[in-house]
């Protein structure tokens, strides 16, 4: 492929700067900005990311902010999971749906104080959608992107990384909750979470201005720890069952269709947007499913497309989603697979841009 072109539209980050100098090789664009794919190689990256501890630009995790007496209420209605038990210092997994109960994003939503949240979005313009209802609503709630730059720390390490930086406290920090932790004399919001299986943190870096500081402390408190600059894996994600908003699932889908039933409670979630048409058409056994794939033979391409997945000459799904994964010395894939066709083991024919192979259905991802 060409080279990405820089424009003002196609925003940088504030570890930009360290990125470019640690030398990263491929960005893919996400929520109008940079997000780095591969600095040494996507495998390269995966065995480091595995043993060792990684530093993520993650700035394309926007956060929208609401703030005001009405922002409890706003954040129930854009999800189908129960909010009411949700405390300060928690981070929830969080669906997000339209009024017909498809997928319009699948953020962490971290809840600030009673009346101030982020939604820290995947890939869509879920700001635009929230001032509608905001507006519209007239309700009292300021709703808008901060300056906020995600900054993950991932991999085995990161908790020895993590305590020289940031002091033993930082153990104490739960998975999906946050702290709060001094860098250059600012309060950071710190949480026990990130986008892999490997553990880790994120660190929602709040003014540009502190990201290179922040960025070369990392790297120089982690030098002896093999520390290196990092990005999201398409290899480790998808062995995790890790879903990538605009690949395995879009507004077509229904939480329910794309696994996330459990982080829904259709019966209780009183004022969600889409409550009632989730309530007609999700269950727990929707018409279709994501389900992990494995796909016979030598490491297939990169999935820019879907492909489709066959039982004789029918089509019953499609995978969104692949890559050859090193430790389990097969392609791992992500698919969307009607019920006829979902249970273990069952074979299927996935039609590649590069020819047919065999496919087989899981029940759980590898790891
Ligand atoms: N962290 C933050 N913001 C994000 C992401 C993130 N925004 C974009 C994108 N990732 C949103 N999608 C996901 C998908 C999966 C998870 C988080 C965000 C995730 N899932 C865990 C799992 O499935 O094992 C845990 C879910 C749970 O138990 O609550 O972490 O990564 N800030």
């Amino acid at each position: 492929m060409a080279l990405i072109s820089p424009s003002r539209r196609l925003r940088r980050t504030p570890f930009s700067e360290g990125v470019e100098a640690a030398g990263v090789k491929a960005y893919t664009i996400y929520n109008h900005m940079l997000l780095p794919t591969v600095f040494e190689s996507i495998e390269a990256d995966y065995h480091h990311l595995k043993n060792h501890v990684q530093v993520w630009d993650v700035s394309v995790e926007r956060q929208v902010e609401l703030r005001g007496p009405d922002a409890g209420r706003l954040m129930q209605m854009l999800t189908p999971r129960d909010l009411r038990g949700m405390l300060p210092g928690r981070c929830y997994y969080v669906p997000i749906v339209d009024e017909t109960g498809g997928m319009l994003n699948d953020p962490v939503a971290v809840k600030l104080s009673e009346d101030r949240y982020w939604i820290s979005i995947a890939d869509s313009d879920l700001l635009f959608w929230v001032k509608g209802l905001s507006n519209g609503l007239r309700m009292e709630v300021i709703v808008e992107e901060p300056d906020v730059s995600p900054l993950a720390i991932q991999g085995p390490k990161a908790d020895e990384l993590m305590e020289r930086v940031f002091g033993e406290s930082i153990h104490n920090v739960r998975f999906f909750r946050f702290g709060l932790f001094p860098f250059e004399d600012q309060e950071l919001v710190i949480a026990r979470s990130g986008y892999s299986k490997q553990g880790g943190f994120e660190i929602y870096v709040e003014g540009g201005h502190l990201g290179m500081p922040l960025w070369n402390t990392l790297m120089e408190a982690g030098e002896d720890l093999n520390v290196r600059a990092g990005c999201p894996n398409a290899i480790e994600r998808i062995e995790g069952g890790l879903l990538s908003y605009g690949n395995d699932m879009t507004r077509a889908n229904t939480p329910h269709e794309c696994g996330l039933g459990r982080f829904c409670d259709v019966q209780t979630a009183i004022g969600c947007i889409g409550r009632d048409a989730l309530l007609r058409v999700a269950t727990d056994e929707p018409s279709r499913q994501i389900r992990p794939i494995s796909i016979a033979g030598d490491p297939v391409p990169g999935c820019d497309r879907v492909w489709p997945l066959m039982a004789a000459s029918k089509q019953v799904g499609h995978i969104t989603s692949a890559a050859w994964s090193p430790d389990f010395d097969t392609n791992v894939a992500i698919g969307m697979v009607r019920m006829s066709h979902w249970d273990e083991g069952t074979t299927l024919t996935v039609v590649t841009p590069e020819g047919e192979r065999t496919a087989t259905v899981h029940e759980t991802f590898w790891i």
